[in-house]
């Protein structure tokens, strides 16, 4: 299939790319941009020429799928090569968004011209690479160091206006691209990037790595890119770009970037559910109605209200309903004065707001979501009270974090417009969204609920019913390992430092501080005995029972003064205590088995989940990990992660830790063990 066509207007070539979905720079449409750029510049009678791409976006970027295999000539540097010495005056036209080894090909061009909607970016630390085709080195000589020491670092793309202003563009095209590049060409001039200098210093880029230091903790693509960049002032051009090309291929073949390489297909690949495609039908939700103005409920109600949908929120009271309109006004202020959105978006947001006390207000809604009390006999009354009131077609969720969907769902007389939508907190920050399908949900509900994830920038994973559905259920076991470790020696530092050096955005008895430990308690309150290890949440009752709940009382696994966290010497008295009621032995621990009961619990669990098909695929299980707890992405996720430490290792780690603290939980799940099997 022809990529790259060619088109002569009166003395200026047109070369349309067009290699859908998003004119990715494949080795076939290198090597057809390469030959028509030959046959251009050898036609006398061309005058210039105009690069531009059909269909919703600029070529965004090298072909992913094409790493790790053996490169194919023309690459990309050759293909860069030839633009560099191509001698009448190059226009790149950029529609939608120009990435990576796209804007590196743009930077290529001696001009651009940026469609008013249109981006441009150098996103590639997103995949734990840096730019490999001169981006480095092109870069900063047009902008400058600062702005491309932020471009690079942080992946982010930037908008026409904000790249007009840097000097990206030469024009802005409001209405015809193509018209607009054509005319710009006619009298244009040859303007290479690679003659012009670096305005910036080595120090800048000494600080810039302080100032990116704590978020790109663990990372190499980003001090990698510094590397680049500073090499982009000291090197001449032709060093800089075998300098940038070297660390490019470190990184390629990296285990880092075949993690982040993995959850960017895997992100893609968890919005493919069997049995849904585009003929299944979508609803149309225009209005949403929240119950619950608690924390969640706020979060959730801002994501729609953000995307333009309007909102009907319902508390028990005025006192309460208001309450909750502060509550959103107040996190919309802070976004405004962040920079994060201008006051008039947030203006029109909470134009869009409804508080309401009475359920009747939501019965024109198409979709109802419920916040309230982690109770089951409160959502079964809330689904009665929906079940009269909402109007027919009306989609009903709960987002609850590990009850019973449906238990909720057989009180209605609608089952197949049930189903789960669970958001994190805090819900209008946290980016994955747990779809939880019942044993009735409709597909044509499924396809909106991931319509509507898309509609509000949330990462929609599906689930199917049962306790904590993937990301709880696992979670949970991960914390069984954290508080066994306790009683049997180690310290709350000790397992909380080990988990952030593997990469954890915090350890499990932080982050319970931040949420609240008593919400963990109430919900075990509520599990038939023997379901969970009561020995390993023996100290999160005892603290519960005495009132620590965490940050939010000023003590809980740690002691909270002010901003200040320190050591609670009363948990080593607790543990201690529970070890000898319980008759676990106490010793020292090592960092390595903390680590390893951690991620191995978490890894099992996810087996677990994966050979009852709650969850579709391993690498579901990874994005909803990756995004819903920061497991660290050039990681790639739990299940990725067991693939790199090599399954029969785990296995075998498992069954050496079954040996040791009983078979309980250390039995190995039994697809774990036949996949160990087929991949030895
Ligand atoms: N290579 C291969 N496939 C790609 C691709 C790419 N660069 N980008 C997207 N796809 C596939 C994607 O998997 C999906 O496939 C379909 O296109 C639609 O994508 C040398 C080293 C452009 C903003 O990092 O950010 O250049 O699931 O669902 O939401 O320096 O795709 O349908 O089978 O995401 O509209 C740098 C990656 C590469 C940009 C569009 N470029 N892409 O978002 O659609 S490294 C990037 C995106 C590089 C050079 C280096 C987004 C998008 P499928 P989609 P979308």
């Amino acid at each position: 299939m022809t990529v790259v066509f060619t088109d002569i207007k009166n003395d200026i070539a047109v070369i349309t790319i067009d290699n859908p979905p998003v004119n990715a720079l494949s080795h076939a449409l290198r090597s057809e941009l390469s030959n028509a750029l030959e046959g251009i510049n050898n036609n006398t009678k061309i005058i210039a020429a105009v690069i531009i791409c059909a269909g919703r976006t600029f070529c965004a970027g090298a072909d992913i799928k094409e790493f790790g295999k053996p490169p194919l000539s023309p690459t990309l540097p050759d293909l860069m090569e030839q633009m560099d010495e191509f001698e009448k005056p190059l226009i790149a036209a950029i529609n939608g968004t120009a990435l990576g080894g796209g804007f590196e090909l743009a930077l290529c061009c001696h001009h651009r011209v940026m469609d008013v909607n249109a981006k441009v970016g150098l996103p590639e630390v997103n995949l734990g690479l840096i730019p490999g085709a001169g981006g480095t080195q092109r870069l900063p000589r047009l902008i400058g160091l600062a702005h491309a020491l932020q471009m690079i670092t942080s992946g982010k793309p930037i908008n026409a206006e904000k790249a007009k202003k840097l000097g990206i563009s030469e024009k802005v095209s409001e209405h015809n691209l193509l018209e607009d590049a054509i005319s710009f060409a006619k009298g244009a001039d040859v303007r290479r990037i690679r003659d012009l200098k670096v305005d910036g210093s080595t120090e800048e880029v000494e600080n810039f790595q302080n100032k990116i230091a704590r978020r790109s903790r663990g990372f190499l693509a980003p001090f990698a890119a510094l590397d680049a960049l500073k090499a982009s002032m000291e090197l001449p051009f032709e060093e800089g770009i075998v300098f940038e090309r070297e660390k490019f291929m470190e990184l390629v073949s990296s285990s880092h970037s075949k993690a982040q390489r993995h959850l960017f297909f895997a992100e893609r690949a968890a919005t493919k559910v069997d049995g849904i495609d585009k003929t299944t039908p979508i609803r149309k939700i225009n209005h949403v109605g929240v119950i619950g103005g608690g924390i969640m409920g706020c979060g959730i109600a801002i994501n729609f209200l953000s995307a333009g949908m309007a909102v009907s929120l319902l508390e028990i009271s005025n006192e309460a309903v208001a309450a909750a309109g502060e509550k959103i006004r107040n996190i919309y202020q802070s976004m405004v004065n962040k920079g994060r959105i201008s006051e008039e978006q947030m203006q029109t947001a909470i134009n869009q707001l409804n508080l309401i006390t009475d359920y009747d207000g939501l019965s024109n809604s198409d979709l109802i979501i419920e916040a309230v009390f982690e109770d089951l006999n409160v959502k079964k009354e809330v689904f009665r009270k929906l079940d009269n009131i909402a109007k027919e077609g009306a989609i009903i969720a709960t987002n609850t974090s590990f009850l019973d969907i449906n238990e909720m769902a057989n009180v209605t007389t609608r089952k197949s417009d049930i189903l789960g939508l669970h958001f994190f907190s805090p819900a209008h920050i946290m980016p994955l969204l747990e779809i939880v399908k019942t044993d009735d949900t409709s597909n044509e509900v499924i396809a909106t609920a991931f319509q509507l994830a898309k509609n509000i920038r949330k990462t929609p994973v599906l689930s199917g019913v049962c306790y904590g559905f993937i990301a709880n259920r696992m979670s949970s076991c991960y914390g069984r390992e954290a508080g066994l470790l306790l009683l049997e020696g180690a310290t709350v530092e000790q397992v909380d430092q080990t988990m952030f050096d593997f990469g954890m955005p915090m350890g499990m008895f932080t982050m319970l501080d931040m949420a609240g430990i008593d919400i963990g308690v109430m919900a075990r309150a509520k599990l038939p005995n023997g379901s969970y290890d009561e020995r390993a949440f023996s100290i999160h009752a005892e603290l519960v029972e005495k009132g620590h709940k965490g940050q939010k009382t000023g003590a809980g696994f740690y002691l909270y003064e002010g901003k200040e966290k320190k050591h609670n010497p009363e948990i080593d008295k607790i543990a201690e205590k529970m070890a000898h009621d319980f008759g676990i032995s106490r010793c020292r621990k090592t960092t390595k088995e903390i680590e390893e009961r951690c991620i191995l619990a978490l890894i099992n669990e996810g087996y677990k989940i994966l050979e009852e098909e709650i969850a579709l695929s391993a690498s579901d299980i990874d994005v909803v990990y990756a995004f819903a707890f920061g497991f660290p992405r050039y990681k790639g996720g739990p299940m990725h992660y067991a693939e790199h430490l090599g399954l029969k290792y785990v296995v075998d780690r498992i069954n050496e830790f079954a040996v040791q603290y009983g078979d309980r939980w250390w039995k190995p799940s039994s697809l774990l063990v036949k996949r160990a099997k087929e991949s030895e």
